[in-house]
């Protein structure tokens, strides 16, 4: 009996050090923390959690659906896209918790659309990004951009900013020909 969340997530720590690094170090540097199914068992794990803030520059949470790894190479993140939240720093712990409840509590309201969240800590600046499946679908986006802004209070003059992940993916010709292909990481 206890409540069961529409969809099971799993939440993913990873730190990287600055600068470039390849498909197979980004892959490598992703921890799972736990996977959980009902609110009871986010609680369980959320509340024992460090808050953002406290995790060192350039380290990122990742809360994603069940199936679906926190990379744009994912099947579920090919064709998709993410909002970014650039927050001053104090702001990413409280953004982050409103973030990810509206996101299991289904605020959304887009269908299968969201992929997952991030929070990432950096240097002068924090920032949350909300991946959804369809890069192409504006009406999504557009949706997912008015219901960020609702639950994390924002004020009008914070700065939100979609990229599709294909901007950033590798040529599949280029991929298919680098070692150690990153899907087999995993
Ligand atoms: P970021 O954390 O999205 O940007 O990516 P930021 O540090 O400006 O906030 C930083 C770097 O991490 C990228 O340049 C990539 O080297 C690597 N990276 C990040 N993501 C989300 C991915 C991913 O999904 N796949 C791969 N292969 N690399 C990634």
């Amino acid at each position: 009996n206890e409540n069961r969340l529409q969809y099971g997530y799993a939440l993913w720590y990873s730190r990287r050090s600055i600068g470039k690094q390849s498909d197979r170090r980004f892959a490598e540097n992703l921890k799972l923390i736990g996977r959980f199914a009902t609110v009871e068992q986010f609680w369980a794990i959320y509340s024992h959690l460090v808050r953002p803030s406290e995790l060192m520059t350039y380290a990122d949470f990742h809360l994603f659906k069940n199936g679906i790894k926190p990379m744009w190479e994912d099947v579920a993140n090919r064709q998709g896209g993410r909002w970014a939240v650039t927050l001053r720093k104090g702001l990413v712990d409280r953004c982050w918790e409103n973030l990810i409840l509206a996101m299991m509590g289904e605020q959304f309201m887009v269908g299968e659309e969201i992929c997952g969240a991030v929070a990432s800590i950096r240097f002068q600046e924090d920032k949350i990004c909300v991946w959804n499946k369809t890069s192409s679908d504006t009406a999504t986006t557009g949706r997912i951009k008015e219901t960020l802004r609702r639950v994390l209070q924002l004020p009008a003059d914070v700065s939100m900013d979609y990229k599709p992940h294909n901007d950033r993916l590798k040529p599949p010709i280029i991929k298919s020909q680098s070692e150690g292909a990153v899907k087999s990481t995993f």
